[in-house]
């Protein structure tokens, strides 16, 4: 451990060169070699159910499809550190988007379109039901292009080699064009209209305006840019692995093909913000006659809604056409330093897989855990309905703590003491930040602390707190308090916040959250609003985690229902 930060802070300072891109890359740390043996066997932060490959660094999911009845996912990756570096894709295969089979390396360097590294992309079905993947490669001269790769073999049902059609790049800057070259990225799959014309955007920026750049195609290789993008906006920085799909406004937890249009569905334009690290949406029409998206609610940036409000980047939703649902992919990274990294000897997860679909309101998305997780769910406890009085703390036992699946509802009925909101509490994460989990209010914080040591010196707490608003209307602030998750100083412990849309006396409030060692992933509002935490224990670990309801408001709220499961662990590398 000493050795390992006395190379870490040797090294800092120099060495890092940044790619226009959202990643360092440190040549001098990606190459300091890594014996198995620095590798800590005790591995209290490696998760049991979310995906990770065994050892170094992952970031964004790439080309998430399901062919001939196998979901693939592959994935940015360094083979050879623990820190970003030019990236490979790497490739795992399931029946069930929760356990992974590590397949070999899919797209590495192989021409000049990526000689200097494979970024971001997604998967298309051809007609003939032939995956195509357009993907953003480094070229000789690290100028961003687009580049078109196939299975070998179509018939392998793990499709474990690709090439890189021979005409590649299909899309590229040119002086004509004007496309900056070092922020030309991320190819969305691509939609086919019934022109029989493909369309996919790739995500740009001219000077600080974040822009969607759509590109037509009769036959997926040669490729036109259209002079107007589908969508910019203003002071939003560069666009990162932009998506691009229609919902159902029926509202019911289904989802549609990529290249569905009408009235019966809605559009989602979701951009990676470079600026921020946040991924945002919009829901709008898709005025395809104009090559055009109009959201609803007229901004793309930091006001816009958030697929999630924690750690959390680089997503990318497929349609399942097996299941008729649209999944959401993401990737968590680490907020843990680069030296705790390297003694772990991986960095980077990703999310529980999510069904997306449009909420009633039409203003927003549902997110839901895939059904196949509860696969892993075993011995269920539960509460009975009961008020939790104010200043209480009920530990919940019979649960492996360090790895659970818990879902709870409240119901609100003590009003009396209930604060005024005020109208300058725009920011829901400042807010958390000031009001956190020992900050006692009329109406909350009341929830759960997970990942929590006995003693309480180490707890994630995730909870709302309920305000009255001057129309009468309720206000929900839903936190993620993560200042007091660990007794190690070093990871980064912010809290995070969002307002949840419902009313709480009508509705309730719910709460589930999927507890994975070192990822806290909490879904509020039945899937309105999540939240995902990495956090580091240094005494609630394995066996020695608790997990806890609480309410540390005055008023009492009531539990109306509570069941915690314990949770197998997936087989993934
Ligand atoms: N990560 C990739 C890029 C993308 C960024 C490079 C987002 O293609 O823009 O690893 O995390």
């Amino acid at each position: 451990m000493g050795l390992i930060l006395l190379l870490v802070s040797l090294l800092f300072g120099y060495g890092a060169i940044e790619l226009h891109a959202s990643h360092y890359f440190d040549s001098h740390l990606q190459s300091i070699p890594f014996p198995r043996s620095l590798i800590s066997d005790d591995q209290p932060y490696r998760t049991a159910y979310h995906f990770q490959p065994v050892k170094n660094w992952i970031n964004d999911p790439n080309g998430p499809m399901i062919y001939n009845g196998i979901y693939h996912l592959f994935y940015q990756y360094n083979p050879d550190g623990v820190v970003w570096a030019p990236p490979v894709w790497a490739h795992s295969t399931s029946t069930d988007l929760i356990n992974w089979t590590p397949q070999p390396i899919a797209i590495q360097p192989e021409m000049d379109a990526n000689i200097n590294g494979s970024w971001s992309g997604s998967a298309t079905i051809l007609p003939g039901n032939i995956p195509a993947m357009l993907f953003t490669g480094l070229n000789p001269k690290y100028e961003q292009v687009q580049v078109l790769a196939y299975p070998k073999d179509i018939n392998d049902p793990y499709l474990k080699e690709w090439f890189l059609a021979p005409n590649n790049p299909v899309m590229f800057p040119t002086p004509e064009n004007q496309i900056n070259a070092s922020s030309f990225r991320d190819p969305t799959t691509a939609w086919r209209l019934r022109d029989g014309i493909w369309r996919v955007l790739v995500g740009s920026k001219t000077g600080t305006t974040g822009t969607s750049l759509l590109f037509k195609s009769k036959d997926f290789v040669n490729w036109v840019q259209i002079k107007e993008p589908l969508y910019s906006y203003k002071l939003s920085g560069m666009w990162e692995c932009p998506d691009f799909f229609p919902v159902y406004i029926n509202c019911k937890p289904i989802g549609v093909d990529t290249s569905t249009i009408g009235h019966h569905v809605k559009h989602v334009l979701k951009n990676s913000l470079d600026d921020t690290k946040h991924d945002i949406y919009t829901i709008g029409t898709y005025l395809h006659e104009k090559e055009a998206y109009v959201p609803d609610v007229g901004f793309m940036n930091e006001s816009s809604l958030r697929y999630d409000y924690g750690k959390y980047y680089a997503s990318k939703t497929f349609f399942d056409d097996v299941t008729t649902r649209r999944i959401l992919l993401g990737w968590a990274n680490e907020s843990s330093s680069v030296a705790d990294d390297m003694e772990k000897g991986w960095s980077g997860i990703h999310t529980i897989p999510r069904n997306v679909w449009l909420d009633c309101s039409g203003k927003q998305l549902i997110q839901w855990p895939v059904s196949e997780i509860e696969a892993l769910r075993e011995k269920p406890i539960s509460v009975p309905h009961q008020v939790l009085k104010g200043g209480s703390i009920i530990e919940l036992h019979g649960v492996t703590a360090a790895q659970a699946d818990v879902e709870i509802s409240f119901g609100i009925h003590d009003l009396k003491n209930i604060e005024k909101f005020k109208a300058s509490w725009t920011d829901p994460q400042l807010l958390c930040s000031q009001k956190g989990t020992s900050v006692s209010g009329g109406l909350g914080p009341f929830g759960l602390l997970t990942l929590a040591s006995k003693g309480l010196e180490e707890y994630t707490a995730v909870f709302f707190r309920v305000f009255k608003a001057h129309n009468n209307k309720f206000v929900v602030l839903m936190c993620s308090d993560q200042s007091s998750s660990s007794l190690n100083q070093t990871p980064d412990k912010t809290s995070y916040g969002t307002f949840v849309g419902v009313n709480p006396i009508r509705e309730g409030l719910s709460l589930r959250i999927l507890i994975d060692h070192s990822v806290v992933e909490s879904f509020g509002g039945k899937g309105k609003n999540v939240i995902t935490a990495r956090v580091y224990p240094t005494m609630a670990i394995y066996d020695d985690a608790h997990l806890y309801v609480f309410n540390n408001g005055t008023g009492s709220v009531r539990i109306t229902s509570l069941t915690a499961w314990s949770m197998k662990k997936a087989r993934i590398a």
